[in-house]
Formats: C-alpha cells, sequence, structure tokens
C-alpha cells in the first residue's frame, strides 16, 4: 500500500443541507485522501435560501490550528480552501498557505462567493477583493460564472456563452495568477451543463459536459472541486479529473432530480461514492 495522501481543506461546517466540509470530507475520504480540516464558521444550514440559520463565526480559533500543525511539522499534499466566513480569515488562509507550501505540493482555491450573479448572503465587497488576492497564491481556482466576474472586477454575463468568451475568461483569471483554473457551470445550449480547465502552460483547453436537469441544486460547486481534487491527486492529469467531476457531479444531480428532493437540501452523492471509487481504483477487492 502507497503512503496516503493528506491534505489541509479550509471550508465551512453547514450541519444541514449537503455543502462544504459535509462534502468535502466523504468525497475525500473515499478517494482515499486524508483529510485535515479548519473549519472556518459552523451554521446550522448553509444560507442559500434556507432562512434563520444559526451562525458561528471561527476566524479567532483558525490561527490556533496553523500554530499547532505547524509545530507538530505537518506535511499536506495539497492545500484546499473554499467557503470563507469573515475578511480576516483570508489573511489567515493566506498565512497558512505561506506556511505549508512546498514545492512538491499545490494550492487549490475555490472561491466560493456566489451564484447566479449574486453573493451569497455573509459575503460581502471586500471579502470578493480579498478572495482575489487569495487566488495570486493558488496553483489552481475552481470559480463559477458569477464568482469568475467578482474575481476580475466585472459585469457577471448570463449563458448560454460562447467559447470566445470562456477562453478569454480563463486567460484572464489565469494572469491572475493560478496555472490552471477551472469554471464550472459552463453550457453552450439547454441541453448539456458542464465544466471547463486551462493549463496556461500548455494552453490547453479542456470542455467535459453531461445532460442539463432543470433546476440549481446546492452544494454542486463544492461537490465538483473536491472531485476533481480526488481526481488530480490520484494522478489524473487535468482533462481526465475534470470529465470524472462533471460526471460524478451530473449523477448526482440526477438521482436528487428523480427523487423529486428540495433542490436546497443538497444532492445524493453518497449512493455515487461506490462507482466513484471504482473510476479512481480505490477498492480493495
Ligand atoms: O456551497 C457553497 C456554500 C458553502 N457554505 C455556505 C453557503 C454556501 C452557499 O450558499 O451558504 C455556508
Amino acid at each position: 500500500m502507497n503512503k496516503q495522501k493528506r491534505i489541509a481543506a479550509i471550508h465551512d461546517i453547514s450541519g444541514f443541507g449537503k455543502c462544504s466540509l459535509t462534502v468535502v470530507l466523504p468525497i475525500l475520504s473515499a478517494a482515499g485522501i486524508e483529510v485535515s480540516m479548519i473549519p472556518t464558521a459552523v451554521l446550522s444550514s448553509h444560507t442559500g435560501g434556507l432562512p434563520n440559520y444559526a451562525y458561528r463565526d471561527l476566524t479567532a480559533d483558525m490561527s490556533g490550528f496553523v500554530k499547532q500543525w505547524k509545530e507538530l511539522d505537518l506535511q499536506f499534499d495539497a492545500l484546499y480552501s473554499g467557503y470563507l466566513g469573515s475578511y480576516e480569515q483570508i489573511a489567515i488562509v493566506s498565512d497558512l498557505f505561506d506556511t505549508f507550501k512546498t514545492e512538491d505540493n499545490f494550492i487549490i482555491v475555490d472561491p466560493v462567493m456566489g451564484d447566479n450573479g449574486v453573493l451569497y448572503k455573509t459575503v460581502t465587497a471586500e471579502m470578493a477583493e480579498g478572495m482575489a488576492q487569495l487566488c495570486l497564491k493558488a496553483d489552481l481556482i475552481v470559480p463559477n460564472f458569477t464568482e469568475a466576474a467578482f474575481l476580475l472586477g466585472e459585469k457577471f454575463r448570463e449563458g448560454p456563452y460562447t467559447r470566445d468568451y470562456i477562453e478569454d475568461l480563463l486567460r484572464r483569471l489565469s494572469a491572475l495568477g493560478p496555472k490552471q483554473v477551472v469554471i464550472t457551470g459552463v453550457w453552450f445550449s439547454a441541453d448539456l451543463l458542464g465544466a471547463v480547465g486551462y493549463s496556461r502552460e500548455t494552453e490547453n483547453v479542456s470542455y467535459a459536459f453531461s445532460q442539463k436537469i432543470k433546476g440549481r441544486y446546492h452544494g454542486t460547486g463544492d461537490i465538483f472541486a473536491s472531485a476533481l481534487l480526488s481526481g488530480i491527486l490520484n494522478g489524473m492529469g487535468l482533462d481526465n479529473a475534470i470529465q470524472l467531476a462533471a460526471d460524478f457531479t451530473a449523477g448526482c444531480i440526477r438521482r436528487t432530480s428523480e427523487a423529486k428532493t428540495d433542490a436546497r437540501f443538497g444532492v445524493n452523492f453518497e449512493a455515487g461514492l461506490t462507482r466513484f471509487m471504482r473510476q479512481l481504483g480505490i477498492t480493495e477487492e
């Protein structure tokens, strides 16, 4: 058995409505990755359409994690940040990147900020600017079109998208710092939805699509990014990892749509884990 890979995951815990750490942890664990986590906030549910959520910001607690982990001399194969609870957390995560980045590991920033052209309830314009600074340090970023627009300080554009618009966006996002950019929520026509990836080194652009299902299912950005990271850490190239993540996410949406579950409650990713593990070659038998 090879030595297990280990990541540091910096996201919130939303008690209800599957997203952030409640999907990051099971997906990466299924992919054979050891996950160490720094919770950025604890909520009774995510903030997307579920009213009256309880919210505890953990900004004051995060530096203690970094301090002890540094004393333990922990090594990580990837540093993976997502939803942040306050503007101050951007500097803390930036410090964590400086502390644990090595020549052999990489940083993935999912700049979780908003969807459909609007910021999530707890995300301020100041945080959006700070998130762009954090992306400077990333090797790979995974925005949706809303987040891409906020990172570049420009207006959100509704789909359908064109290849010219997307490929220009990819290059400009990569110019912010990250060598690789993956954008989610790509669609050219009503029947297909997917993602696109770009590597600055090769200038390679690759798309992955599956059947589009109507509705806006919560937590799918976190699921996609976690599945993408799972593929990469298991040795896949970016193109194959995007395809793996797109297929996994599409399966989650399909199952949830068939079950007619409330889209705010999150998707059924659990039933897709066995196949996912098989695709990654994780299962022992
Ligand atoms: O899935 C993104 C996300 C993560 N965490 C919290 C959220 C959201 C989106 O609404 O509210 C707390």
